[in-house]
C-alpha cells in the first residue's frame, strides 16, 4: 500500500495522515471549498477540491471521492469518523471499484447500523442484553403486554435511530400510549421509519465501551475500555481509560463479550462495542460502532499502540501478532473535547476567527487538532476545535495534568468548552469516580461556572494590577536615581 486517500477533514484527517506518513505511505486529501486553506489540505501529498461547503455536496459524495482515489492511484480509502465512515453502501462501492476500504466489510457495517439487527446478530453468543424486544413493535396492546412483562420504567427507542434521537422514557402504563405515539411520529419524521422497540430503562448507567481490533485471519483482540459517561445531550465531552469502576475480572468479562460481538458479525479492523453498566455493575450490550472513534487516543495512550497503524496493517491483510495476554494498561488517560461552544450560553456554537490559538505542550500532553491561529471556525461542520488528551501514572495525576493543560491552552476569538472541562476535572463527583451519564444534568450549572470564571478573572486582574504597580514603582525609583 503506497497511497491512501483520506475521506475526511479536520483533526482526524491529520491524525490519519500522520501515521500514514510515518509508515512511508503517501496521502491524498479531498476538501470542500470552505477548507481550501485547511491544515489537512496542506498536510497531504496531493489534494483535490470535491465541491461546495455543505457536506452533502462534498464530504458525503462517495462516488466523487472514489473517482479521485482512482485518478490519483490511491489503493485505499480511510474514512475517519462521521461522514461516510459507517455507510455500508460506500464501503461496498469502494471494494467494487477495486480499492481497499480501511474498515470492516459492508455487511458488518450494515448489521451493526441497525440496532435491532445487531441484537439479533449476537443472540447466538452469551452476551447480556437489556431486557426488551429485538423486533420492531407497532401494536399498542402488544406493547402494553411487553412493557408490563419488562417492568417500568421502560425506554422506547427508534429502530432506525442512534445517538439517543427519538428515545422516550415511560414511567408508568398510563403514559405509554401517548409516548409511543410521539416516539413513532418523531422516528418517522427524523428517520423516515416509524418503527420503535422497547427496553427496560437502566436509570443511572455508566457508558463503558470496549475497543476491539480484528484481522482477516480470525484474530480478535480487545484493547480495554473507555469510560464515556461525561456527555451532554449525547455528545461526549470527557472520556477516559481505564474506567475507575471496572475490576480486572469485570474488564475481562466485558472484553470477552466485546470480542464475541465482533465475531458475531465477522468484524475486521477497529471497532467499538458499547455497553451500559448499571448501579449493580451488570453490563449490557447496546450497539457497536464500526469505525475509529473520536476518543481512540485515550486507548492509544494506555496501550502504547497506534490504532491507525493497526487499521492499515489489517487492511493490508497482515495478521495481528499481538497476544491478548501480552496487552497491559499503562497509567491513566483523559480526553477533553474542545468545542467552539459557549458553556455559559447553553453550549451555543461560538463562531468566529481564532484570534489567538496556542495549544499546550509538554510531557504527557497530546493535542489532536485541525486548526491554526487566524483561521475562521467554519459553520458547516462539527464545532470541535481539538481534543486535549493527557496521560499520567494514575487517575489523580492525569486529572492534575489535564487541569494544567487547560490552564495553558490559549484561545481567543471564540468561546470554548475548556472552562467546562476544568469544571468537570475539579468536581467531587468526577474526582471520586462516582458519576453516571447524568453527571452534566445533575451537577452542571452555568451560574457555578460563571462564579468560578469571575473568581479567576478577579485573581488575574489583581495579579496584573500588582505587577503594574510594581513596574510603576521601579520606574519612579529609576527616575529618582536618574535625576539624582
Ligand atoms: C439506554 C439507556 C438506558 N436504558 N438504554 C443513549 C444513546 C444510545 N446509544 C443508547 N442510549 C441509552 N440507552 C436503556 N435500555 C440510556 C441511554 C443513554 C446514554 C447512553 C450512553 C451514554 C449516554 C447516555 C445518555 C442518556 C441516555
Amino acid at each position: 500500500m503506497q497511497k491512501i486517500l483520506v475521506a475526511n477533514r479536520g483533526e482526524i484527517a491529520l491524525r490519519v495522515m500522520r501515521t500514514a506518513h510515518r509508515m512511508g505511505i503517501s496521502t491524498v486529501a479531498v476538501y470542500s471549498e470552505a477548507d481550501r486553506d485547511a491544515p489537512h489540505v496542506r498536510a497531504a501529498d496531493q489534494a483535490f477540491c470535491i465541491g461546495p461547503p455543505p457536506s452533502a455536496e462534498s464530504y458525503l459524495l462517495g462516488d466523487r471521492i472514489i473517482e479521485v482515489a482512482l485518478d490519483t492511484g490511491a489503493e485505499a480509502i480511510h474514512p475517519g469518523y462521521g461522514f461516510l465512515s459507517e455507510n455500508a453502501g460506500f464501503a461496498r462501492a469502494v471494494a467494487e471499484a477495486g480499492l481497499i476500504f480501511i474498515g470492516p466489510g459492508p455487511d458488518a457495517i450494515h448489521t451493526m447500523g441497525d440496532k435491532l439487527a445487531a441484537k439479533r446478530a449476537v443472540q447466538a453468543y452469551d452476551i447480556p442484553l437489556v431486557p426488551g424486544t429485538d423486533e420492531p413493535v407497532t401494536d399498542l396492546q402488544q406493547i402494553r403486554e411487553i412493557a408490563a412483562g419488562i417492568g417500568y420504567p421502560v425506554l422506547i427507542k427508534a429502530a432506525a435511530g442512534g445517538g439517543g434521537k427519538g428515545m422516550r422514557v415511560v414511567d408508568r402504563e398510563g403514559e405509554l400510549e401517548g409516548q409511543i405515539q410521539r416516539a413513532m411520529s418523531e422516528a418517522k419524521s427524523a428517520f423516515g421509519d416509524g418503527s420503535v422497540f422497547i427496553e427496560k430503562y437502566v436509570t443511572a448507567p455508566r457508558h463503558i465501551e470496549i475497543q476491539v481490533m480484528a484481522d482477516t485471519h480470525g484474530n480478535i483482540l480487545h484493547l480495554f475500555e473507555r469510560e464515556c459517561s461525561i456527555q451532554r445531550r449525547h455528545q461526549k465531552v470527557v472520556e477516559e481509560a481505564p474506567s475507575s469502576v471496572l475490576t480486572p475480572e469485570l474488564r475481562d468479562r466485558m472484553g470477552r463479550a466485546a470480542v464475541d460481538v465482533a465475531r458475531a458479525c465477522n468484524y475486521v479492523g477497529a471497532g467499538t462495542v458499547e455497553f451500559l453498566l448499571d448501579a449493580d455493575h451488570h453490563f449490557y450490550f447496546l450497539e457497536m460502532n464500526t469505525r475509529l472513534q473520536v476518543e481512540h487516543p485515550v486507548t492509544e495512550l494506555i496501550t502504547g499502540l497506534d490504532l491507525v497503524e493497526l487499521q492499515i496493517r489489517v487492511a493490508r491483510g497482515e495478521e495481528l501478532t499481538l497476544k491478548q495476554e501480552a496487552l497491559k494498561i499503562n497509567g491513566h488517560a483523559l480526553e477533553l473535547r474542545v468545542y467552539a461552544e459557549d458553556p455559559l450560553q447553553d453550549f451555543m456554537p461560538s463562531v468566529g476567527r481564532l484570534e489567538l490559538y496556542r495549544p499546550p505542550a509538554g510531557e504527557g500532553i497530546r493535542v489532536d487538532d485541525g486548526f491554526a491561529e487566524g483561521m475562521q471556525v467554519p459553520i458547516f461542520y462539527d464545532p470541535m476545535l481539538s481534543k486535549l488528551i493527557v496521560h499520567g501514572e494514575d487517575r489523580p495525576a492525569a486529572i492534575r495534568r489535564m487541569r494544567e493543560a487547560i490552564a495553558g491552552y490559549q484561545v481567543a476569538g471564540v468561546a470554548t468548552t475548556l472552562p467546562f472541562g476544568d469544571f468537570v476535572c475539579r468536581h467531587p463527583a468526577f474526582t471520586s469516580g462516582s458519576f453516571t451519564t447524568h453527571f452534566v444534568r445533575d451537577h452542571y450549572s452555568p451560574e457555578e461556572l460563571e462564579n468560578d470564571l469571575e473568581r479567576e478573572a478577579s485573581v488575574a486582574a489583581r495579579v496584573a494590577l500588582h505587577a503594574y504597580l510594581n513596574h510603576l514603582d521601579k520606574l519612579s525609583i529609576n527616575k529618582g536615581t536618574d535625576e539624582g
